[in-house]
């Protein structure tokens, strides 16, 4: 049945057509700029007309992760509303973030009125004047891959399906539109929005001369290596990966790695150390990789070849990036590992291949093991990283969970086998993200295991009571693990990389990073009557975490383990 198109205003009409390109959700958090979009979702609502399902997020941040992490999860752009500038200011972390992981979300914020008086809509209260900026957008334009400001009512439905096109192009990224209240205000008369998207996203695919280059040269290389940070893009690339890997024997390095690219068990699972394949590494491929290794620490022999493959293979947006790239093939990651690994199949191989695997397959065995034997050494005392890693992947096993990781469980003394099985704070570092991110993909999917590791510090950032609250009004079932260590030791550490015997490094307590006293984290997850207990010894983690899973299973709620660690 044709569905008819009621008369509406501005920003109802844009509600309708985010519903028609396919955006399920609205993270908004609403201002004095808002009265027409809730004026829109009540009237769509009274007229049966199907929208996406506008959810109160209590602090911008969180709407932004969650956002960022529904993306991760199934692949579809949402969208953010904010409140003016203010609104904005709160989402710009989470667009840095968001920018730089190429995740292509459309963040939109109001704009205080224009008008002072005499037009519906002009403003009203002493803020209509406080909020004006002279570039609001400034707030988030460099994170932006596109922006507009929203000019006249008959706009709203093209502009979405540009805002949504250009997001979704390759490269991926953040768009921002900014949404006077006066034009929203105003009666739509643009085209239809129930009409088909006009304008589809344009995605680019691996120059196929490019890949044949690359599959000779890997066929012919005495010791190819991979470098990848952001996992392979699906299930179907991440199996194309694991299975071209070992056929070829070619070990794959995951250096500052932000998703998995290949089980952790896998014969050519080399760890996250680039120094000993660099060393021999005639061929190195990167697969879309930030900084695929240190330019300080790590040397590309000169002999070598470097190939850079990705959405953005030169990183473009980033001023300085000097990684060689003698030869940068852009496309979808997903696609160019499926063509690159089609084309080697036809391939025939020589002796090398086989004669390099015996050293490989032990020195990638041997990595392992000693990842899994330090986790171990935690096992009677205070808990370290790795052991409380060890222990959460033990106890989550075979669920096809999702784990994320902000200076929480590291990759390696976990047993990880599918692509969406890890997930580290994007490269920006824009902490406070794997909380909200983790309750954005529990949306996707209330029914799948979502684990959320992270610091003391980084539970902070994410302002927690604000995560909690939605956690409850949404019943997303989350297990949260906070490795509190009552301080921030990335900045400790960071401190005495550089100053080994300084006096910082000698200070009985180093100057800004102690977060002293801890607050008890467990009263904050039990304000909104979450599972929570406070794990002091590791003798107590594994009892614990079952505890924590059982009520999970039982009652669909959040869990949350504070756990001691040691600095
Ligand atoms: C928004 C933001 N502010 C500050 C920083 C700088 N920073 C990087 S790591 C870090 C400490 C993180 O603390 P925590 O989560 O407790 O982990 P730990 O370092 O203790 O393992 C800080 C403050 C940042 N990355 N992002
Ligand atoms: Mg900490």
């Amino acid at each position: 049945m044709k569905q008819e198109t009621p008369s509406l205003t501005a920003g109802g009409a844009l509600l309708v057509r985010l519903k028609t390109i396919g955006v399920d959700y609205i993270f908004a958090n609403s201002g004095t700029d808002f009265p027409p979009i809730i004026e829109g979702l009540a009237e769509a609502a009274a007229k049966s007309v199907p929208l996406p399902q506008a959810l109160v997020m209590p602090h911008e941040g969180a709407a932004m992760g969650m956002a960022h992490g529904y993306y991760l999860a199934t692949g579809r752009s949402q969208v953010v509303m904010a409140h003016t500038n203010v609104g904005l200011a709160n989402c710009a972390i989470g667009a840095i973030n968001a920018a730089v992981e190429n995740i292509p979300l459309l963040l939109f914020s109001g704009r205080t009125p224009t008008t002072e008086q005499g037009r519906f809509g002009a403003r009203t209260v002493p803020i209509g004047w406080g909020q004006e900026m002279r570039d609001q957008t400034a707030l988030v334009r460099e994170a932006s891959k596109w922006d507009y400001e929203l000019r006249f009512p008959e706009q709203v439905g093209e502009l979405a399906d540009r805002a949504y096109a250009i997001a979704n192009s390759t490269p991926k990224g953040p768009v921002y539109v900014a949404l006077p209240r006066e034009v929203l205000c105003e009666s739509y008369a643009g085209p239809d929005v129930a009409n088909p998207l006009r304008m589809q996203p344009a995605k680019i695919s691996a120059d196929r001369a490019l890949i044949m280059d690359l599959a000779q040269r890997i066929a012919e290389a005495k010791f190819p290596v991979v470098f990848a940070q952001h996992g392979a893009g699906n299930a179907e690339a991440f199996a194309a990966l694991s299975a071209l890997v070992n056929r070829w024997t070619v070990p794959v390095c995951q250096y500052w790695a932000v998703q998995l690219a290949l089980p952790t068990d896998h014969d050519m699972h080399a760890g996250g150390d680039p120094a000993p394949l660099l060393e021999q590494a005639d061929l190195v491929i990167v697969l879309d990789s930030l900084a695929p290794w240190s330019q300080q620490a790590h040397v590309v022999r000169d002999d070598a070849t470097v190939v850079h493959i990705g959405p953005d293979p030169l990183k473009a947006r980033t001023p300085i990036r000097n990684f060689r790239s003698d030869i940068s093939i852009i496309g979808e990651l997903p696609d160019a590992i499926l063509a690159l690994a089609a084309v080697l199949n036809g391939h025939a191989q020589g002796d090398v291949v086989a004669a390099r695997r015996g050293e490989i397959v032990a020195r990638n065995a041997a990595t392992r093991q000693a990842a899994l034997a330090n986790a171990e050494a935690g096992r009677d005392g205070v808990m370290s990283a790795d052991y409380v890693a060890k222990t959460v992947s033990e106890a989550i096993a075979g669920r096809n969970a999702i784990l994320l990781s902000e200076r929480g469980c590291p990759m390696e003394a976990m047993t990880l086998d599918h692509h969406q099985a890890w997930y580290q704070e994007p490269h920006a570092g824009g902490l406070g993200w794997s909380f909200p991110a983790a309750l954005g993909m529990q949306l996707a999917d209330r029914e799948r295991l979502v684990v959320a590791t992270m610091g003391d510090g980084s539970y902070m950032f994410a302002n927690p009571v604000a995560c909690h609250q939605i956690a409850e009004a949404l019943n997303l079932p989350l297990l949260v693990i906070v490795m509190n260590n009552n301080e921030w030791a990335a900045v400790r550490h960071s401190v005495t990389d550089i100053y080994p015997d300084g006096y910082a490094a000698r200070a009985n307590q180093m100057p800004l990073t102690a977060l002293n006293p801890s607050p008890d984290f467990v009263q904050v997850a039990r304000a909104s009557r979450a599972f929570a207990a406070k794990v002091n010894n590791a003798t107590e983690l594994d009892e614990a975490l079952q505890q924590a899973l059982a009520h999970i299973a039982d009652k669909r709620g959040l869990a949350l383990l504070d756990v001691t660690m040691r600095n």
